[in-house]
Formats: structure tokens, C-alpha cells, sequence
């Protein structure tokens, strides 16, 4: 073909393969690299204030990604400015009832989304820590970042349709890398999971959206492949103890993609996102979460979601919309 032929036919082509892609396509994820450990600029943001088994460090780093962007892990938070939500199970304040009918509702204060809506009010737990927005507006961080292992209660007075957005971390003590010490393995994978339920009937479950935004750790970066908008895994292993960790320690890498700006906002698209994945309480390893096992109607119905892997996965957005 000549070239003004040829050019004709590239831009027919083109828009056909525009035409081609479904509505809710977005541009390919524009990763970046990191290799190694943060530099720690926080040794723990959030000191527990009693003793109690199983704390860890709620630790803070900072690491230049290859292409120049310096990138806080485990991930940009609001702990330190939001409003702390009301403990439901909190080791480190003393929080403990002993049934959910013992917890006083009337001093948990109603966050007014729209004057004129219901109140719902919700318990969630984060392993090991989420953000809960609703249209756009930060309700609450949970109480605690890391271990011991907490609950949360919230209510917030709202109107359907409304929005809900959380901002989830699967914390770690290897700063950059998703690892922390677990029985004597100072590079243990640690995994995530978040399981929520509301009065107004929405719970957590596969309805939901999630996508990962912090993947480690990779022998490769190239171990993630984006499929469609997964961010993808799976040829290492989902969850315990089928996963396979790579050995590189501090060698490893990390695949980190930027937050959309808007990412909380009600009117966010998140239809490019894949489904959520639920996971069974054996999966998250929760069987004797006493904040979680103890308060068996607190999470009725609710499943454990992450995106599609609980473990490389450790910065997760997560939406639902409430209709
Ligand atoms: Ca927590
Ligand atoms: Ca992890």
C-alpha cells in the first residue's frame, strides 16, 4: 500500500480496536519497581499501651522506586491525622467485652454523612488495618495498624445510594519488602483480609471491588502479570499453605502501582477493578482471633475479602456501593 493508504488503513484499524474495547477499559497500570528494604522513617506509629501478646512494630519507610519516585511503605496512611475508630476488641486500651449485646452502642458517635439518612452501624476488622470512607469522607482508621489483632465499630448516619471505600494494609516488619518475623523466619510472607458487616445488611463478599496496589515479595518483578486488571499471582500461590515465598530476602522486589486520586470518591468507576475474593476464616487464620471469634453476630453473613492474592497483595483498595 502506498503510505497515505497505509495510514488510512492504521487509523481504521486503530479506531476499530477502539471501538473494540469494552466501556470501563482503562489505560494499562503504570507500575513501579522498587529492590530491597526501605529506609525506616517511623519505628512505630501507634504504641500499645498495655501489654499484650503477639505486638509488633507499626513501623514506616521510605524507598526510591526506579523510576525516581520516592514511595512510602507499607503505604501512605491517615493514621496519624484521621479520627480513630471506637474499639469493639482492643488488647491495647482494654477493650474487651465480653459478649457484642455488652458493647454500648450510645458511646459510639454517629458520624452524619447526610442529615436527612439512616444509621448504620458496622463492624470490621482489618488484618491488620483499614481506612473506611464513605462518599468520599473519611469515617475512621482503624485503631490499631499492626498486631495485636483488633475490631471496630462505626456508625454513620447516611442515604442510599452511598459508597463505601476502604483503604486496606497487610503490615509488615521487612519495610518495603511484605515480610515480618514469624517463628523464628525473619522473612515470612505475612497475609491480609478484611471482613466487615453492616445493620443495613451490606457485608463483605465477592459483590465488592478490590484491587492490589503494593505486591511483594517478587524474586522477579515480572512475577506479577497484569491480566485484564488483576494483578496477578497466582502461579505462586494464593494463601496458605499452598503459596510459594521466593527465597531473595532482601534481594526481593516490589511492584507498586499509584492510588487514583479519586479512589474514595462516590462517583469513582470502579468497574475496572476486579471482584473481590473471599477467603475462608482457615485461609486468613482467624480461627482463635479472639476479637473476631468472640463476636460471632458482629460478622453474620460477612466474608473475609482481599484482592486475588491474600498474601503478595499488601495495599488494597476495596468499594461497594449501597443501593
Ligand atoms: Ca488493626
Ligand atoms: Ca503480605
Amino acid at each position: 500500500m502506498r503510505q497515505g493508504s497505509i495510514l488510512r488503513f492504521a487509523a481504521i484499524c486503530g479506531a476499530m480496536v477502539a471501538l473494540a474495547l469494552p466501556a470501563a477499559a482503562q489505560p494499562a497500570a503504570q507500575r513501579q519497581v522498587t529492590q530491597g528494604l526501605a529506609r525506616t522513617t517511623a519505628e512505630n506509629i501507634a504504641v500499645c499501651g498495655r501489654p499484650a501478646p503477639n505486638s509488633r512494630l507499626s513501623g514506616l519507610g521510605s524507598i526510591t522506586a526506579q523510576d525516581g519516585a520516592m514511595l512510602v511503605v507499607p503505604a501512605v496512611t491517615s493514621f496519624a491525622t484521621g479520627p480513630r475508630l471506637p474499639d469493639l476488641y482492643n488488647l491495647c486500651t482494654g477493650v474487651t467485652p465480653e459478649r457484642f449485646a455488652d458493647v454500648d452502642l450510645n458511646r459510639v458517635p454517629v458520624v452524619e454523612i447526610d442529615p436527612d439518612g439512616e444509621v448504620v452501624t458496622g463492624s470490621i476488622i482489618g488484618d491488620n488495618y483499614f481506612e473506611l470512607w464513605i462518599n468520599g469522607r473519611l469515617v475512621g482508621v482503624d485503631a490499631h495498624p499492626y498486631t495485636p489483632f483488633n475490631s471496630a465499630i462505626v456508625r454513620f448516619r447516611v442515604k442510599r445510594p452511598y459508597t463505601i471505600a476502604l483503604l486496606l494494609v497487610d503490615w509488615e516488619e521487612r519495610l518495603g519488602l511484605g515480610m515480618e518475623t514469624m517463628r523464628g523466619n525473619d522473612w515470612f510472607a505475612g497475609d491480609g483480609g478484611v471482613i466487615a458487616r453492616f445493620s443495613d445488611g451490606t457485608v463483605t463478599d465477592a459483590s465488592w471491588r478490590a484491587q492490589s496496589f503494593y505486591v511483594a515479595p517478587l524474586a522477579r518483578p515480572e512475577d506479577v502479570v497484569e491480566r485484564g486488571a488483576v494483578h496477578d499471582t497466582s502461579a505462586f500461590g494464593r494463601t496458605y499453605p499452598q503459596v510459594r515465598v521466593p527465597d531473595c530476602r532482601e534481594r526481593c522486589f516490589a511492584v507498586h502501582y499509584p492510588l487514583p486520586a479519586d479512589w474514595a470518591a462516590r462517583n469513582f468507576d470502579d468497574s475496572g477493578w476486579p471482584r473481590a475474593a473471599e477467603y475462608t476464616d482457615t485461609e486468613v487464620g482467624v480461627t482463635s482471633l479472639t476479637g473476631y471469634t468472640r463476636y460471632p453476630e458482629a460478622f453474620a453473613g460477612a466474608h473475609w475479602i482481599w484482592s486475588s492474592s491474600l498474601v503478595f497483595d499488601n495495599l488494597v483498595l476495596a468499594r461497594r456501593t449501597v443501593r
